[in-house]
């Protein structure tokens, strides 16, 4: 299979070792399943001080980079893209004004063969270049971070393990929280009694029925407590009426105590 194809824009290329050196996506780089090259707009730099960055029209703290520089480096990205077969790249921008990240976004993206990065920093980005040239503007979270790197990464490495082959069994994937809307029910592992604390009784118990009905509820139960928001979503995605049950019974357990 060709590689999912990353190219990426940023000042900091060596902070995307983080996801071709370890760990899981590690690996997947290793086996070039993904690839990943990154472009510095100061090699795009029209002057010999390498400036891409300039103060902003109208006053204000800071700096903005400038459209020409980040402009060229996309269509240096888009031309290698094109050169692998990918006809259509498309160029995504990290940034707390993009929509935000969800799963379904993730999926979504993966489905393509590749993804043009752009990881602005300073206080952002000429306007112009995001108008002309992003597809998509992507929120990882209502919070501001430096720069868009940690940002971009947090992305790749989600669209990464969606990729069949990545996770060791090909049912991984769908097993990850948030695949059907609920949060993960919890996990134990030895040793059965913790500074006292024992391992729910039905987990060592063998009945791999009970348990997958005992984790469901978890994870009803947990969801229904702790964010109530994608509860409602899977509400009005329709509830079977065993799951109807199951967290019934276990906002009944939950009042009693
Ligand atoms: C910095 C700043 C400083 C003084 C006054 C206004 C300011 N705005 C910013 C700012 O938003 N900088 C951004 C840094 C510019 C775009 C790249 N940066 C970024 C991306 N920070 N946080 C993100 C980000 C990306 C995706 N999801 C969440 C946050």
């Amino acid at each position: 299979m060709m590689p999912f194809a990353c190219d990426v824009l940023t000042l900091f290329p060596e902070m995307f070792n983080a996801v071709t050196q370890y760990g899981v996506t590690g690996k997947a780089w290793k086996n070039r399943i993904f690839e990943l090259t990154t472009w510095n707009p100061r090699d795009f730099s029209h002057n010999s001080h390498r400036t891409v960055d300039d103060s902003p029209y109208g006053g204000g703290p800071g700096m903005v980079m400038m459209a020409e520089p980040l402009e060229e480096a996309i269509m240096q990205a888009k031309s290698r893209q094109q050169g692998l077969g990918i006809t259509h790249p498309e160029v995504v921008y990290l940034s707390p004004q993009g929509e935000k990240l969800t799963h379904a976004t993730v999926k979504e993206l993966s489905l393509g063969s590749g993804l043009i990065f752009v990881c602005g920093r300073y206080e952002g980005v000429d306007e112009r270049l995001i108008v002309r040239q992003v597809d998509r503007e992507i929120s990882i979270g209502d919070y501001v971070l430096s720069g868009g790197e940690i940002a971009a990464m947090v992305l790749i490495d989600a669209i990464v393990r969606q990729i069949p082959d990545v996770l060791g069994d090909p049912e991984s994937a769908n097993q990850d929280s948030f695949v059907n809307g609920l949060l993960d029910y919890p996990h134990y592992t030895r040793p059965e009694i913790y500074r006292g604390d024992q391992v729910p009784e039905i987990l060592m118990s063998g009945n791999h029925a009970h348990i997958q009905r005992w984790r469901l509820q978890q994870s009803l139960g947990r969801t229904w407590s702790r964010r109530p928001d994608l509860l409602e979503t899977k509400l009005a995605h329709g509830m079977t009426t065993e799951e109807q049950k199951l967290l019934e019974e276990y906002k009944q357990s939950h009042k009693t105590r």
